[in-house]
């Protein structure tokens, strides 16, 4: 089969016929809808040969494969993305222009695939964007949600969820595969038993199971010719199940089995960094590992390999804790289905599981109760109890006596009841566990799994997160690809670092007016768009100030908003001139997990502040605040590019990384921030001048929280602080409704867990400092300049190239 021609004539024969054929319509009689799947398709079609290409080559290379076991793929929209890969993007956008089409018209039909929370999930996408343009053979693994992360819309300034039916007017990237389901059991029994070797062994007698249906999804390298696959489950009743009820004639209860079984994979949860323990969130995680190693291994025995050997054909990464049930899953495969002995099982076992933390926070690290997982997946708890046995063991042996010890590091928690700890599950099984940034790994090491580090030093690693180039800038940014082209040439697109060339360019005041130029066209087009969009107006010739990311917190939105309200009461009091105000938008975009309802008042307080703020002529005009609804990855390709500051401020030792501090840094923001995550090494890499710190550091953190923080006393102390705080307090932003916001005030002045008060001057003094700065245009547009040519580190690539090294131990094709 050879592909359709890489011409403008052949793309239009081949556009026409998936009009005709896929969508049974005439161009003349065709809806938009009906054009952009015609387009898909034809995308499709171009990448075909080189998918079956990849697949075959990869099956006979024999070769150890990526799987990667991810709950969340946050994969941003698809088309653009395989236009870019496949070199098509200007035949396309020609052809359509022949057929009285325009390609930005088709383009914006799409709804983006939004099956993640934030950073977690976008992570995966990028990471298995490079492992395909790195010629890695890949899998990833995840859940087919119906339903991906909420729409978000703002109803009086408050959030208001909308269900995200992203699959509704077709679903033209998927590719379902019926024919490869696979059955996944749950609850029932465990019986013991003498197999006819005389041997004791042990089986799981399900109750209930649903079936599990692939769906492929292209992951296209760039330019390359590799095409790897995305496999997501989907949750479908098992024929048998229904039948059964139904042929004994309750036909409602019948539909209810089938409604039961499907609701697995329904919806996304949208909770991120505090799991709640639900019963259908387990079934969700056992449901898509069971499938994806049934999956392999299936393929694996077709193919004759042995077992044994398993771990020189697949490592499981392990994208958190979410899909750790993996390990009793393999065990219990290689144990009761392929008779192993335990201690084979556990060698085999070990080898093929990696593990990635994403958290520092205690109450992000995910316990199952054992009562949940008894009922739901009875063997695998016995199993865990097993594993944790031989686990003590070898506790005691290093640490005699050492009790205290051993408590702290059992997989078993006793707390108000009995639950599995997954972190420490993933830690006893994987051959390497690693942070996300540096900061966040040695606090790993040093915190939250010493006792483990303590125990196996060697297993710790770092591997600092990225993103993808061709995403975040080559697509979002294409004027200043355009620009690095013709500086550079193209070679950036896939060797990051080569923007080390662009230093000397920061001193060349024609390339420093052509990167101005850019930046003011990125700003532009997000005003043409938010226009449209949001019907929010963004003032011309402002600083953009942007913070974008889940309302958390930790993140501190509510320290960013206190910088705002401070300055806006000082124009109130005259304490500064409105004309000494330098001219700022500043931009929030933000989803709240839909039951945390700190973050939820902190959204209404951020709108009720942009509603007055933007409205008082007292401002002159010089402050305004934007806080467009829905956040998502669609929307930051068109933000990020826009933005003159980055604001990464969390508390410092909580953001495990972040990922748009990068992808900022990398259009040509500079950042505020702390000494947090991925923070320490950006300012490392783009110089102290070049980034605007401030905060505690860590240990300070740390020492504060021991001695007994005391937020009230920043307050006492802190006048344009406590007049900030007093005029949220005043029912200023509600109206004369003074109690309005006291959940978030109050909190502040009383609890303030993030220590926002305590940084809150400091910020302030490092904004001041970003003000001077961007008073002088030359001196920040060479210090934006030397932040995209110094932090080329953070492409995937860079990341993915660690992982092969460090913890996969594998190489590319050639
Ligand atoms: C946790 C949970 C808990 C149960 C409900 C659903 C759910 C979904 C996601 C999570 C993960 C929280 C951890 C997370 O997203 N970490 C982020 O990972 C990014 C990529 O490494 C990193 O840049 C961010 O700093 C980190 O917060």
């Amino acid at each position: 089969m050879g592909a359709p021609t890489y011409s403008v004539d052949g793309f239009v024969r081949e556009f026409l016929h998936e009009l005709n054929t896929n969508q049974g319509v005439t161009l003349s009689r065709s809806s938009v809808n009906d054009q952009y799947l015609a387009l898909a398709s034809t995308v499709k079609n171009y990448l075909m040969a080189r998918w079956l290409e990849t697949n075959r080559k990869t099956q006979d290379a024999k070769v150890k494969t990526i799987g990667y076991l991810s709950a969340e793929y946050l994969l941003g929209s698809q088309l653009n993305n395989a236009l870019l890969a496949s070199d098509l993007h200007d035949i396309a956008a020609e052809g359509l222009r022949q057929c009285g089409l325009s390609l930005p018209t088709l383009r914006a039909q799409e709804i983006e695939p939004g099956l993640g929370n934030g950073g977690l999930g976008r992570l995966a996408a990028c990471f298995i964007d490079s492992l395909a343009t790195m010629n890695v053979p890949c899998i990833g693994y995840g859940i087919r949600y119906e339903y991906g992360i909420f729409r978000q819309t703002f109803v009086d300034g408050r959030q208001v969820e909308q269900p995200d039916t992203w699959l509704a007017l077709g679903a033209p990237w998927e590719f379902p595969h019926p024919e490869a389901s696979v059955v996944v059991n749950f609850g029932g029994t465990t019986e013991r038993y003498t197999d006819v070797d005389g041997e004791e062994r042990c089986r799981w007698n399900p109750e209930w199971n649903v079936l599990a249906v692939p769906y492929n999804y292209m992951v296209p390298g760039y330019l390359n010719g590799r095409v790897n696959t995305l496999r997501l489950w989907s949750a479908v009743a098992t024929k048998a199940f229904d039948l059964q009820i139904f042929n004994a004639g309750d036909y409602a209860q019948a539909v209810r089995a089938q409604t039961f079984a499907e609701n697995i994979s329904k919806v996304l949860y949208p909770e991120d960094s505090t799991p709640q323990g639900k019963e259908l969130r387990l079934q969700q995680q056992y449901f898509f590992v069971a499938a994806s190693l049934r999956d392999f291994i299936n393929n694996e025995l077709e193919e004759g390999f042995d077992l044994h050997n398993l771990s020189d054909r697949i490592i499981f990464q392990l994208n958190d804790t979410h899909p750790v049930i993996a390990v009793p899953e393999l065990m219990r495969i290689l144990i009761d289905e392929e008779g192993f002995e335990w201690e084979e099982a556990w060698e085999a076992t070990r080898k093929c599981f990696a593990y990635t933390c994403h958290t520092l926070l205690p109450e992000a690290l995910e316990v199952w109760s054992t009562e949940l997982l008894g009922r739901l997946l009875p063997r695998h708890l016995e199993l865990i109890y097993q594993i944790n046995e031989h686990f003590l063991r070898e506790v005691h042996e290093t640490f005699p006596g050492d009790e205290i010890r051993a408590r702290r590091m059992s997989l078993i928690v006793e707390d108000r009841e009995q639950g599995v700890r997954m972190a420490h599950l993933a830690a006893v099984a994987a051959t390497k566990i690693n942070g996300v940034a540096a900061l966040h790994s040695q606090l790993l090491r040093d915190k939250v799994l010493k006792d483990f580090a303590d125990l196996w030093p060697d297993r710790f690693t770092n591997v600092t997160n990225g993103v993808t180039p061709r995403r975040f800038v080559r697509m979002a940014n294409y004027k200043f690809a355009d620009l690095l082209n013709d500086t550079l040439g193209s070679g950036w697109v896939t060797d990051l670092e080569r923007l080390r060339e662009l230093e000397p360019y920061a001193e060349d005041e024609d390339f420093k007016a052509r990167f101005r130029e850019v930046k003011a066209w990125n700003k532009r087009r997000l005003t043409g768009l938010l226009e449209a969009r949001d019907g929010i107006a963004l003032p011309e010739g402002h600083m953009l100030d942007v913070m974008v990311k889940r309302l958390h917190e930790y993140k501190r939105q509510s320290l960013k908003l206190l910088h705002i309200v401070s300055l806006y009461e000082q124009v109130l009091s005259g304490k500064i001139a409105a004309a000494d105000v330098t001219p700022r938008t500043v931009l929030f975009g933000a989803k709240a997990a839909p039951g945390y309802r700190m973050a939820k008042d902190t959204i209404h307080l951020i709108n009720k502040v942009a509603e007055v703020v933007n409205n008082d002529a007292r401002l002159e005009g010089r402050l305004k605040v934007a806080f467009p609804a829905n956040y998502n990855v669609t929307l930051a390709e068109k933000l990020i590019p826009a933005a003159d500051l980055s604001e990464q401020i969390s508390l410092a030792g909580m953001e495990a990384s972040g990922t748009g501090n990068m992808k900022f840094a990398l259009n040509g923001a500079l950042t505020i921030g702390t000494d947090d995550g991925a923070n320490v090494e950006i300012r490392q890499l783009v110089g102290d001048e070049h980034f605007f710190l401030f905060g505690m550091t860590e240990p300070e953190v740390a020492d504060l929280g021991a001695a007994g923080y005391n937020p009230a006393s920043y307050y006492e102390s802190n006048e344009n602080l406590r007049d900030a705080l007093n005029l949220i307090l005043s029912g200023h932003f509600s109206g004369g409704n003074r109690h309005l916001f006291d959940s978030v005030v109050l909190n502040l002045i009383n609890q303030d867990r993030f220590m926002a008060l305590a940084d809150f001057q400091s910020y302030v003094d490092a904004q001041a400092r970003v003000e001077e700065r961007y008073a002088d245009q030359e001196a920040w547009t060479r210090s934006a300049i030397l932040n995209v040519a110094r932090t080329g580190y953070f492409s995937s690539d860079r990341s993915m190239r660690d992982y092969l090294q460090r913890i996969w131990h594998t190489t590319p094709m050639i």
